[in-house]
């Protein structure tokens, strides 16, 4: 039987080594839950990607004023949205490599309805477009020029969302990088965050500028329901950061969840859920990560590289951590 630590001794090194991954016949994770809560205790939670403390202090207000999850998530999204130090995420926001701001979010409540916007521009709170797209379409997702005009005859604002800041530093690349779009595991602060309420009620929503300097038209996974957000109010949620493209090709939300309802912890969830991008692609330098949770209360993080770092409220703290990586 190989151990989990085997199993990623070996893995890692052949991923050093540029060579394909060993067939392995059963993974045996570790039972360790990075959760502080007990079984039997259900605390509220908010838990966000990044140091993103004001979010989750928000949301967490939210939820105590409201008892709404939903509203939870929004709130501490926007907040975040309404950030230009975050330039990951809303007005000021890296642009794509022709300068433009473009905008990806979605969001899921504990019924299971999801709403999305996908490259969306000059709007400074995508989260709360997708919300509309929930509530008010038949639809999941709204793109580019549509989810625009659906915004506007919404009541939302348009506005210039690339700050001085951010177009200094796409001027920056452009002289550096040649119009190529360049893979960096720096920069990112895409907020996706997840609320629990003490009646064990899920909600979550995700919100990014993208991949800085990419392709105009690009989509990531933030948008993409089962890819950067996944709730199924009977098991867990989760939700991602990084590197889109690989969270998109392997649907890591909905297979962390999916993996919950068969029995895995939150902490069990998103390592698999990272070895197996791990695994199929062999490649390990860049980033990828995960944050999840079970209607327990429990929580799981892991990413690919070290330095992903995550917001957890849970009773009376609310803390910045740094969750275990695949790569030490
Ligand atoms: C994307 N997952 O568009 C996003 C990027 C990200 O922090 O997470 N940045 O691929």
């Amino acid at each position: 039987m190989i151990t989990r630590k085997d199993f990623l001794k070996k893995t890692s090194l052949t991923a050093l080594a540029g060579l394909s991954m060993p067939a392995v016949e059963k993974i045996h994770l570790s039972a360790a839950s990075a959760s502080p809560a007990a079984d039997d205790v259900l605390q509220p939670l908010v838990i966000a990607t990044w140091d993103n403390r004001k979010a989750t202090d928000a949301a967490m207000k939210k939820m105590i004023e409201s008892g709404s999850v939903l509203d939870a998530v929004e709130t501490g999204v926007r907040l975040t949205e309404d950030d230009p130090e975050d330039t990951s995420v809303g007005y000021g926001g890296f642009p794509d490599r022709d300068g433009v701001v473009t905008l990806d979010a979605c969001i899921m409540d504990e019924e299971g309805n999801a709403g999305a916007v996908a490259c969306l521009q000059h709007i400074r709170h995508p989260v709360s477009v997708a919300r509309k797209v929930m509530e008010h379409t038949p639809h999941v997702m709204l793109s580019g020029n549509g989810a625009l005009q659906f915004a506007l005859t919404h009541g939302f604002v348009k506005e210039n969302l690339l700050t001085e800041k951010s177009k200094f530093a796409w001027q920056e690349w452009l002289k550096r990088n040649d119009y190529k779009p360049v893979i960096s595991d720096k920069n990112h602060d895409t907020i996706g965050i997840l609320a629990l309420n003490s009646k064990g009620d899920m909600a979550g929503a995700c919100s990014t500028s993208g991949w800085a300097f990419k392709m105009h038209g690009r989509v990531g996974d933030s948008p993409v329901i089962g890819a950067g957000l996944y709730v199924d109010n009977e098991v867990g949620a989760a939700c991602a950061t990084g590197l889109g493209e690989y969270v998109m090709k392997t649907l890591g939300t909905f297979l962390i969840v999916e993996l919950m309802r068969n029995g895995s912890t939150p902490q069990e969830a998103v390592e698999e859920a990272i070895d197996r991008i791990i695994k199929k692609y062999n490649k390990t330098d860049m980033q990828v990560a995960f944050l999840a949770i079970n209607k327990k209360g429990q929580h799981g993080s892991y990413s690919i590289t070290p330095g992903f770092s995550y917001a957890l409220y849970q009773g009376e703290e609310n803390e910045k951590r740094e969750a275990p990586s695949f790569i030490k």
